[in-house]
C-alpha cells in the first residue's frame, strides 16, 4: 500500500476528480452517492484519460504510416474494464486510498461493472488477451467485432439444472464506449449480381446501417492503446422515416426489428457450427462494415490502393470472419476498379488465419444455396477464386481429380446441387499467406490431417503460435497477494516481461518464501470460500485442496471423467479403502450450449452428485462438491488464484491449445492433465516432475480406436469403475428419478464412449492418488508450485502477439511521442 506523502496528494487529487465527475456527469454527491455511482464517476475519469491516449496514438499511426493489424473475430470476451483501465493509468492504488470506511472500497465499486460477455470461450477470451500486449507492445492494431445487445446468456442452477437467462451488458450505455456518430456503413444483402467482364454489378435488396461503437484498449507501462470497434446494427434511416411519415408505426417497428436483430444475440455454440442464416448475416455484417471502414482509413491516408498490402494486415480468427476474403476482393474490384490479378496478390499477402479446433462439427460450411440467396456477388467470386485455384492445382499435380475434389472450396454433395456447400476454412487457407495453429501439437495434428493436402501444397503457409494470456489481468489484477509476494523477489518488471519469473527457480526451496507464498494461496482460497458461501450455501473448508475444473461444458473435455473420479473416491471413503486421501473440495465451473443436451446431464449430475456428497456426514471432511454458477471472465478472476489443482483432462489430440491451463498454473496450481494442446508445453517448462500427467497420447488414442475399442470390457474388469458407474445408471444421485442418467451411463458402456473417458479412468485414478499423497507434504507442494509459476514465462500473451507481429503480420512496435 503506498502512503508516501505524494501518494496521499495524488489520491486527494483522484478524490476531487471524481466528486467533480459525480457533479457533473451524474448529478449526485459523495455523500449519498451509491456504490453504482461511484462506479459510473470513476469510469468517467479513466475515460478521460483513455480518451487523450486514443487521440495520441491515431496521430502517431498517422505520422508513421506503420503497417496496422486488423484482428477480425466474432467474439471478444473482455470482462469488466474498471480494474485493467486503472492499472493502466497507474491510477489503481490512489483508487484503493479513495474508498476507504465508511464510504464503499474499491473492489465494491468495481463490482458494479457487468461483464463485457461478447464471448462465448478460449477463442474470445484469446482475443481479448491478445489486444491487450497489442496495445502493451505499441503494435499500431485494432479490433473488429460485434457490439451484441445480449452477449453469452447469464447460467443459474435451478434444482441442479442450468437455466439460461438472456444477458443485456449495456443496458442503457456503457462508460467504456464510444459510439463514432460520424462512423457508418451501409451492408448489402441478397437481390442479385450482373457481370461486367472482371467486375459485376450488385443489385441488392436489402440494407442495414453498422454504426461504430469503440473501446480503447490500454496498454501497460506505455501510453499507447489499441482500437476494439464493434458494429451495431440499425435500419437505415431512410426506411425507418418512410414508414412513420406515413403513419405506418407496425410497419417501421417490424422493419427495424429485421435489421437490428443482426447484431442482437451472441450464438451461444462454442465447437458446434450453427448453419444458420442469421449467423451468416452476422459473419457478413461485421465483415462487410470493417473491410469499408479499413479501406476508408487506408484511402484517406494514402489516396490510392496501390500499396495496401504493404499498410494493412488482416487476421481471420478462425473461418467466422472468412467471408472477408471474398469481401475485399469485391470491394477492391467493383468498387474501386482494380482489376481482379492486382486484387487478388493484394488479398492473399493481407489475410492470415488461425485455426482453433479440429472438431469436424466446428468446421464451418455454407450451403451455396444459401449464399447465393444472402451474398450473390459473393458466390460468384467464391467460384472464381476456386476456378484459379484448382487450376493452380492441376498444374502441380495432373490428373489427381481425388485432390481437386478434397481441396475444392466447394463440397459438391456428392452431385446433388442443393447439398452443395461453401468449405469457409478451404476459403481461409487459399486466402491468406500464413495458417496456423495454437499449440505445437495442435499444429502437427492439422498439418497431418484435416489440412493435409494443403500442407502438401503450401508447406510454407503453415506454422505454430502457442497461445499465450496477459498477466496483466491474469496475475497482477486478479491476484494481488501473489503479485505483491513476486514483485518483493523478482522485482516488478514480469508484468511486461514474464521470462522474469523464473528468477522464482531459486526460490523454491527457500522454507520462509514457501510459506508466504501458501499464505497468499489461502488468503485467496478464503475469499472464493467467501463467495462460494454467498452465491451457493456451500461451506468450503480453505484448508482442503481445491480442485478446479473451469471451462465450457463439452464432452470432449471430460468433466464426467472427474465426476467418475469424485464418486470414486466417495466410494472409498466409505467402505475404508481410501487411506492416504487429503482433504477435497472439488470445485466445477463452466456453460453448455443451450442445445447440447449431454453437456447439460453433465452438469446436472455434477449438482446431484454434489447434493449427495455434501450431505454424508461420513465423508463431508473429506470430500465437498460445487458447481460454481454462471462462470465467466469475473468468475475466472476469483477461481484461478484459489485453486490447488488444475484439472486439464480432455482426450489426447482434441483440446486445441487451452488457456486456462496457463492462467490456473501462472497463479500456482499443479495441472493434472493429458498430453493434450498446451499442456504438453506446459510440462516442457515446468519439469515432468511438476505436473501429473496421465492417460493415453495421440498416437495411443489412435491405436485403441483403430483397434476396435470396447470400454465395456473396461467397465466390466474394473470394480472401481463399475461401482461408480452403476451408482449413475441405478439413480443413486437421482433418487427421485432413478433413470435419469440411463443415457450418462449407455454413452459410456454401451454407445462407443467416444472420448475414451474409460480407457483413461484407471491412470487418472492413479495420478489422482499421487496428488493427495503430494498435498499432505506440503513444503513439497509448495516447491512444486512455485516452479509452475517460475516456467510460465512462455506462455505470455506478449510472447505470442511478438511472434504473430515478427511472422506473420511483418509489424514494427511504435511508442507515442
Ligand atoms: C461456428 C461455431 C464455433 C464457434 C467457436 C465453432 C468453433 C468455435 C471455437 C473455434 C471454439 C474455441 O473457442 N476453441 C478454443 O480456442 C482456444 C483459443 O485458441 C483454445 O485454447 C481451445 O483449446 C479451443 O477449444
Amino acid at each position: 500500500m503506498p502512503d508516501s506523502a505524494a501518494d496521499q496528494a495524488a489520491s486527494e487529487a483522484l478524490r476531487a476528480n471524481i466528486d467533480h465527475k459525480l457533479l457533473c456527469q451524474v448529478a449526485t454527491e459523495p455523500s449519498v452517492a451509491s456504490k453504482a455511482e461511484f462506479y459510473h464517476a470513476l469510469a468517467q475519469v479513466a475515460r478521460e484519460q483513455l480518451a487523450k491516449r486514443w487521440v495520441e496514438t491515431q496521430h502517431a499511426d498517422r505520422q508513421s504510416q506503420a503497417r496496422r493489424v486488423y484482428y477480425l473475430s466474432m467474439e471478444f470476451l473482455i470482462g469488466r474494464a474498471m480494474n485493467n483501465a486503472l492499472s493502466a493509468l497507474d491510477l489503481r492504488d490512489q483508487a484503493a486510498l479513495v474508498f476507504t470506511p465508511p464510504g464503499p472500497s474499491i473492489d465494491e465499486v468495481m463490482e458494479c461493472e457487468p461483464d463485457a460477455a461478447l464471448g462465448n470461450g478460449g477463442l474470445g477470451r484469446l482475443a481479448a488477451c491478445f489486444l491487450d500486449s497489442m496495445a502493451t507492445l505499441g503494435l499500431p492494431s485494432w479490433g473488429y467485432g460485434v457490439r451484441y445487445e445480449y452477449g453469452m446468456f447469464a447460467q443459474s442452477i435451478v434444482n441442479g439444472q442450468q437455466v439460461e437467462k438472456p444477458e443485456p451488458w449495456v443496458q442503457d450505455r456503457s462508460p467504456w464506449e464510444f459510439q463514432r456518430a460520424s462512423k457508418h456503413f451501409t451492408v448489402h444483402f441478397g437481390g442479385t449480381a450482373e457481370h461486367h467482364g472482371e467486375w459485376a454489378e450488385w443489385h441488392a435488396a436489402d440494407a442495414v446501417e453498422a454504426k461504430a461503437f469503440d473501446h480503447v484498449i490500454p496498454g501497460h507501462g506505455t501510453e499507447r492503446v489499441s482500437t476494439l470497434r464493434l458494429w451495431k446494427a440499425a435500419a437505415p434511416s431512410e426506411i425507418d422515416l418512410g414508414a412513420f411519415n406515413t403513419g405506418d408505426y407496425q410497419r417501421a417497428a417490424e422493419l427495424k426489428n429485421r435489421f437490428e436483430n443482426i447484431s442482437w444475440v451472441l450464438y451461444p455454440n462454442d465447437s458446434t457450427s450453427a448453419g444458420r442464416e442469421l449467423r451468416l448475416r452476422q459473419e457478413y455484417f461485421f465483415v462487410s462494415a470493417s473491410m469499408q471502414d479499413i479501406l476508408d482509413r487506408h484511402f484517406t491516408e494514402y489516396g490510392s490502393f496501390d500499396n495496401l498490402a504493404d499498410k494493412i494486415a488482416i487476421h481471420l480468427n478462425d473461418t467466422h470472419p472468412a467471408i472477408g476474403v471474398a469481401e475485399l476482393m469485391r470491394l477492391l474490384v467493383d468498387e474501386h476498379q482494380m482489376s481482379w490479378k492486382d486484387a487478388w496478390e493484394q488479398c492473399r499477402r493481407i489475410f492470415s488465419y488461425t485455426n482453433h479446433t479440429l472438431m469436424p462439427e466446428a468446421l464451418e460450411t455454407w450451403k451455396v444455396t444459401l449464399i447465393q440467396r444472402v451474398l450473390p456477388r459473393h458466390m460468384l467470386i467464391i467460384y472464381r477464386i476456386n476456378q484459379e485455384f484448382l487450376d493452380e492445382v492441376v498444374r502441380l499435380y495432373p490428373g489427381d481429380i481425388d485432390l481437386m475434389r478434397r481441396v475444392s472450396l466447394i463440397d459438391d454433395g456428392n452431385g446433388h446441387e442443393k447439398d452443395k456447400r461453401v468449405r469457409m476454412a478451404h476459403l481461409s487457407i487459399v486466402g491468406s499467406h500464413r495458417i496456423n495453429g495454437v499449440s505445437q501439437l495442435h499444429s502437427d495434428l492439422m498439418v497431418q490431417t484435416i489440412f493435409a493436402d494443403f500442407a502438401r501444397l503450401y508447406p510454407e503457409r503453415f506454422h505454430n503460435k502457442t497461445n499465450g494470456v496477459t498477466p496483466r489481468r491474469w496475475l497482477a489484477q486478479a491476484n494481488p497477494d501473489l503479485s505483491s509476494l513476486l514483485d518483493e523477489r523478482i522485482g516488478k518488471d514480469w508484468r511486461l516481461d514474464l521470462d522474469r519469473l523464473q528468477g522464482l527457480r531459486e526460490s523454491a526451496d527457500d522454507r520462509a518464501f514457501g510459506a508466504s507464498f501458501a499464505a497468499a494461496k489461502r488468503s485467496n482460497k478464503l475469499r472464493l470460500a467467501n463467495y462460494v458461501s454467498r452465491e451457493v450455501g456451500i461451506n468450503l473448508d480453505p484448508d482442503s485442496l481445491f480442485d478446479v475444473q473451469v471451462k465450457r461444458i463439452h464432452e470432449y473435455k471430460r468433466q464426467l471423467l472427474n465426476v467418475l473420479h469424485v464418486i470414486t473416491r466417495y466410494n472409498a471413503l466409505l467402505d475404508g479403502t481410501a487411506v492416504g486421501c487429503a482433504p477435497r473440495s472439488v470445485i466445477f465451473a463452466g456453460k453448455a450450449a443451450s442445445s447440447y443436451h449431454m453437456a447439460k446431464q453433465v452438469i446436472r449430475l455434477i449438482n446431484d452428485v454434489a447434493a449427495v456428497v455434501n450431505n454424508d456426514p461420513r465423508t463431508r471432511d473429506m470430500l465437498q462438491v460445487v458447481f460454481i454458477p454462471n462462470y465467466g471472465v469475473s468468475v475466472a478472476e476469483l477461481i484461478m488464484p484459489a485453486a490447488n489443482l488444475s484439472e486439464q483432462i480432455s482426450t489426447a489430440g482434441t483440446e486445441a491449445s487451452g488457456t486456462g491451463n496457463m492462467k490456473l498454473s501462472l497463479n500456482g496450481a499443479l495441472t493434472i492433465g493429458t498430453e493434450d494442446g498446451a499442456n504438453i508445453e506446459i510440462r516442457d517448462q515446468v519439469g515432468a516432475e511438476n505436473i501429473f500427467i496421465f492417460g493415453n497420447n495421440t498416437a495411443q488414442v489412435a491405436a485403441i480406436r483403430a483397434a476396435g475399442y470396447q470400454p465395456g470390457d473396461l467397465y466390466r474388469d474394473n470394480p472401481a469403475l463399475q461401482e461408480a458407474l452403476d451408482k449413475i445408471d441405478a439413480g443413486f444421485f437421482s433418487p427421485g428419478e432413478r433413470s435419469r442418467y440411463h443415457d450418462v451411463f449407455n454413452s459410456l458402456v454401451h454407445y462407443g464412449d467416444h472420448y475414451l473417458l474409460l480407457a483413461d479412468y484407471a491412470d487418472y485414478v492413479a495420478a489422482q492418488e499421487r496428488v493427495d499423497t503430494l498435498y499432505l507434504t506440503p513444503a513439497e507442494w509448495q516447491r512444486k508450485a512455485i516452479l509452475n509459476v517460475a516456467g510460465m514465462g512462455p506462455f505470455s500473451a506478449d510472447r505470442t502477439i511478438r511472434a504473430y507481429a515478427d511472422d506473420t503480420w511483418n509489424l514494427k512496435t511504435l511508442t507515442n511521442t
